[in-house]
């Protein structure tokens, strides 16, 4: 599937692979973007045979530079609600879909690049990759859930100081703080993010999607309450056949063979 600003690919069974692809615009998120990646997060939502999706940024430079200035740069209070909303739902949309998310960020992740990101379930990111929140430098604040996500995955004092002074970070920082998971050479990183889906895409899907789901819904709650999703969630796994084929595989000391049902 491929809009105008953004490709959707299945480059290996299961895995979806999401290009926001504006390049000359270092990957800036404009209204239509937003548009088409509402439109591809529910391709994936609704594809049975999806084990993990990954995105990144067309070209050399950027992931995503943010949301699009110059189309913002007009906006009155209604439009900007208007466009704020339309994010948080891109947003939610990604955090909601049953697969893993990863983002391979490919340079500049700010603004509302960086709150991608944050919206994807784990980052690995190039060498040459830069995240920050530099909206308060345009006389706003983050509004695609970055004070929230960042303050989330870093903590409260580090996304204070984030999103109020607009440093950037480089990889390697980000990594020592926890913002990513990973940081490879950028020539290796679609490989990477390719490898790490291809294991995945060997788990028992039902599975996968139900751990996704108990560590989501586990951090909106007390403790007490993740693990009494946890408890439900492992219950209904043995209502699949996964969980039949994985023990019996085990028990037969062979490789499983899961069909996600
Ligand atoms: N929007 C539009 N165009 C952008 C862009 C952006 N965010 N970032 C870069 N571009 C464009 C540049 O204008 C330039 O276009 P041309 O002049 O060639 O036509 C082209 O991409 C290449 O950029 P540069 O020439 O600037 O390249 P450099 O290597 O010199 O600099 C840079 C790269 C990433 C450091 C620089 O481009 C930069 O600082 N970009 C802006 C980064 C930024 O501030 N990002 C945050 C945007 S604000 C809200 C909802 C959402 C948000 C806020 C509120 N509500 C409605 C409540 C989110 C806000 C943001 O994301």
């Amino acid at each position: 599937m491929s809009d105008q600003n953004l490709l959707l690919e299945q480059p290996e069974p299961g895995v979806c692979l999401l290009t926001v692809n504006r390049p000359k615009a270092l990957n800036a998120l404009n209204a239509a973007t937003l548009d088409e990646l509402l439109n591809a997060l529910a391709t994936v939502a609704g594809d049975a045979a999806a084990r993990a999706l990954l995105v990144t940024g067309a070209g050399e430079r950027a992931f995503v530079a943010g949301a699009d200035i110059a189309e913002m740069a007009g906006f009155t209070a209604a439009q900007a609600q208007a466009f704020s909303e339309h994010g948080m739902r891109v947003m939610s949309a990604l955090e909601a879909l049953p697969v893993p998310v990863i983002a391979l960020v490919n340079g500049y992740a700010l603004g509302g690049g960086c709150e991608l990101a944050l919206a994807c379930d784990w980052i690995i990111a190039a060498e040459n990759a830069v995240f920050g929140q530099p909206e308060v430098n345009l006389g706003i604040p983050p509004g695609f859930g970055g004070t929230q996500r960042l303050a989330r995955i870093v903590g409260r004092a580090r996304a204070l100081e984030l999103v109020t002074t607009a440093r950037q970070l480089r990889a390697a920082e980000a990594l020592a703080i926890g913002l990513v998971n990973e940081v490879v050479p950028a020539a290796a990183l679609r490989e990477r993010g390719l490898e790490v889906a291809r294991s995945i895409a060997a788990k028992g899907p039902q599975a996968v999607r139900l751990a996704k789901q108990a560590v989501h819904r586990g951090l909106d709650q007390d403790l007490a309450g993740g693990c009494a999703y946890e408890t439900a969630a492992f219950a209904l796994a043995f209502a699949t056949a996964d969980q039949r084929e994985g023990m019996r595989a085990f028990l037969e000391k062979r490789a499983a063979k899961f069909s996600g049902r």
